[in-house]
């Protein structure tokens, strides 16, 4: 009887582990509406962060995006590299249209160092950033307490359009741009041998744990 309590306590006690491990791992989002784009297939999808959690910075939100799996596509912070996909952004989504992102974090920064306020922004597939996309007088490096403005957001304007903004990397309260609180994905197809998310690290972790908690109990009893 001892023996039989101690190994159900030990089950609970590493799933219960695995669980707070794993709830770590995935912070808490609301993700929207995924629409794909016919001219590359890519899903696109803003995913906002609930009121009151921790904003997310532009490095957290950029290693989030690709913790993200839709459609047995892969996510990444979405690279808005033409102007047909800006314009399908625009096309398929709006403030009113579903999601509370008033500005979203993108997929780009700019190399520290770099001329201000425009030099040397690159996407993160490495490719640099034309200008077509820039709202007006955008990037401007608006430096407030010595903090610069080093990676991009999508703003919309008017609920209207989407357009591109130079903003803080690491904002610290939620300002009137939802600045920090929404990111938007774009999900694409990837080789078999990619790296793993961090959903299936988790899941992987939850697995080993499992086994080494019954191969625990086993040797109990
Ligand atoms: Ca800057
Ligand atoms: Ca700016």
């Amino acid at each position: 009887m001892t023996k039989r309590i101690s190994r159900q306590f030990g089950l609970r006690a590493c799933l219960a582990t695995a669980t707070v491990l794993l709830s770590t791992l995935l912070p808490a989002t609301v993700r929207g509406q995924a629409v794909v784009n016919p001219a590359n297939g890519h899903l696109y999808e803003f995913v906002a962060v609930p009121t009151g959690q921790p904003l997310l910075s532009w490095s957290e939100a950029t290693a989030y995006a690709t913790t993200l799996v839709r459609n047995g596509l892969r996510g990444r912070l979405a690279t808005l590299e033409s102007e047909s996909e800006l314009a399908f952004i625009n096309a398929n989504f709006s403030v009113s249209g579903g999601t509370a992102c008033e500005a979203a974090w993108l997929g780009a920064s700019q190399v520290a160092g770099s001329a201000e306020p425009s030099g040397n922004w690159r996407w993160i597939s490495g490719q640099s950033v034309a200008t077509f996309g820039w709202d007006s007088g955008e990037p401007n490096n608006f430096v407030q307490d010595n903090i610069p403005e080093n990676c991009m957001v999508g703003r919309w304007n008017g609920d209207s359009t989407l357009a591109w903004h130079d903003m803080t990397c690491n904002p610290t309260t939620v300002d009137d741009d939802d600045h920090g609180a929404c990111l938007l994905v774009e999900y694409e197809a990837v080789g078999a041998a990619a790296i793993p998310t961090l959903d299936e690290y988790g899941i992987v972790l939850l697995l080993v744990l499992m086994a080494a908690s019954a191969a625990w109990a086993l040797r109990r009893s």
